[in-house]
Order: structure tokens, then sequence, then C-alpha cells
């Protein structure tokens, strides 16, 4: 179902719309069940420092980034030529530290224009005890804030990249249950805090969808077809997951390796990825 325009609007003015739902209670729990097989059985593919690009791994998620109702949303904002340039497992452990500090996704995704956005879609609840998304309203409107690379080491981001002067009893929760979707503006200000309760808090983000007039302003970028005409010529072709262990893993180090470049682009160290 597109979005109405009241959620069009929103997005607009606030830069952000949730809760979206997306899957069943059954539909969640079963994802959940198959993320958490997926871990066991493959660990070394599915881990803190291994926690992107997934989809073009595994089938099921590789179908979650084309579920009927998530191409609807991303249609209403970005157009119905669309792209996904990557996906991110944010895993929040019970009781962990782990964090993501104050940003915007657009400054390190080297893309232009900004008519993309992200998608999060909730595995498990995320409330502001297990750490939700949280975001500062309207923030989009003001542009690319300065970002400082701090690395703390419980900081989920690639280089601890942080906007400061954030205050965060002006910042929005965006509270999802499981199997609900959050979108949000690429210039959006957003973060989220550490997951105080004793049940995991896993999202995945899909980042982002991306419109037929968004271009590559730096390296190389590998996306995944979702909806409408091919890929141009300015992106590499990451076809989905064929069921093939070998062939997948490829295609994904791949992605992640050009992803790593484009994001650490100018940065002083590197994390793995
Ligand atoms: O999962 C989180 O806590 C942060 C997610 C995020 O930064 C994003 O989806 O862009």
């Amino acid at each position: 179902m597109p979005l109405s325009p009241q959620q069009t609007q929103q997005f607009e003015e606030r830069g952000w719309i949730s809760p979206i739902d997306i899957l069943s209670n059954s539909e969640a729990a079963q994802l959940l069940e198959q993320y958490t097989q997926a871990e066991a059985e493959f660990g070394e593919h599915l881990h803190s420092e291994n926690r992107n690009n997934a989809h073009l791994q595994f089938e099921f998620l590789a179908d979650i980034v084309r579920h009927d109702l998530i191409i609807d949303a991303a249609r209403s904002l970005v157009g119905s030529d669309i792209v996904l340039w990557s996906t991110v497992m944010f895993v929040k452990e019970p009781h962990s530290s782990a964090f993501v500090s104050w940003h915007q996704d657009a400054t390190y995704m080297g893309l232009e224009p900004d008519n993309f956005v992200t998608a999060w879609l909730a595995l498990t609840p995320s409330n502001p005890e297990t750490g939700c998304v949280a975001v500062v309203d309207g923030s989009h409107r003001n542009g690319r804030a300065a970002h400082t690379d701090l690395y703390e080491p419980d900081n989920i981001l690639t280089r601890g990249q942080t906007i400061s002067g954030v205050d965060i009893s002006t910042t929005s929760n965006l509270v999802l249950a499981a199997g609900q979707m959050s979108l949000h503006h690429p210039w959006l200000i957003h973060g989220s805090l550490p997951n105080r309760s004793s049940q995991r808090r896993i999202g995945l983000a899909m980042q982002a969808y991306m419109g037929s007039d968004v271009t590559p302003t730096r390296g190389d970028h590998h996306v995944m077809h979702i909806a409408g005409a091919p890929i141009r010529r300015e992106f590499i072709t990451a076809s989905a997951p064929t069921g093939h262990f070998e062939t997948d893993t490829a295609t994904r180090a791949a992605a992640n390796r050009a992803l790593s470049n484009v994001l650490y682009d100018g940065a002083e160290l590197r994390r793995k990825l």
C-alpha cells in the first residue's frame, strides 16, 4: 500500500515516518527465527564485524528487502525505479553498551542527489529500553551537519562519526514492535542509546532505497534491483542470492569491499566491516 498524503507530508516536514506495519506477528517471529538460525549456522558470516549486505548472501533477507509493502512505501517517496544500495543488521545484545552516535546517513554514502530513504525493520521490539532509533525532528531540513570521527569501541558505526551538541531531551523515539518499520530521510540526524533490557534488539536497516536520479559521486557501488527500470551503468549489479554459498559469499564480499572504500573515504583509521 502506498504511503498516505499525511505520511508523505510528515516525511517532508519531520524527516521520518513511524511506525508502518509490514509483517504480522507470526511473520516477524519467523524472520527472527530464520535470522537466529543463520547466525548459529553461519556465525562467521553474521557477527558484529560482518553485518553489512547480508541480503546478498541469505535468501530470506533478500526476500524481505523486496517485500511488497516496503517497496510500496519506498516508491511513494523516491519514485517507481528503485535500487537498494546496501543493508546493515543493527544488533544490540541484552544489557550491552553498544550505541549509535548522532549522524546523518547521507554524509558518507557518496551519492547525489538525496532522493533516497532508509527503511528500518524491527525483528525484535525496539523502544527506549532496548535502545530504539531516536531522531532530531525536522533536522533533515538543515542540510549536512559537521561530523567528527570518534571511533569509540562501543559505537556501532564504522568511523564513530558523530554530530556534537545534540540535546537528547529534544529527540523523538521511533518505537516499533517486531515486524514494524520506520523510514527516515538521508539528512535526518538520528542515533540510538544502549540496550538496557534483557532481550536482543535487532533491526534490519535497508539503507537506502534510491530513485532513478541518484548517482555516485565517488567509488564503486554495488546495488540490488528492486523495482522498475534496470540498474543504470553508473552502478554495479549485485544479484540476489542464488542459493550457491560460494557465489553468494563472493558477491557479498565484493559489495562489502566497495562499500568499505566509500564509507572510509578520507578516514584516518579503518575498522573491520
Ligand atoms: O539501529 C540503530 O540503532 C541505528 C540505525 C541507523 O543508524 C540507521 O538505520 O541509519
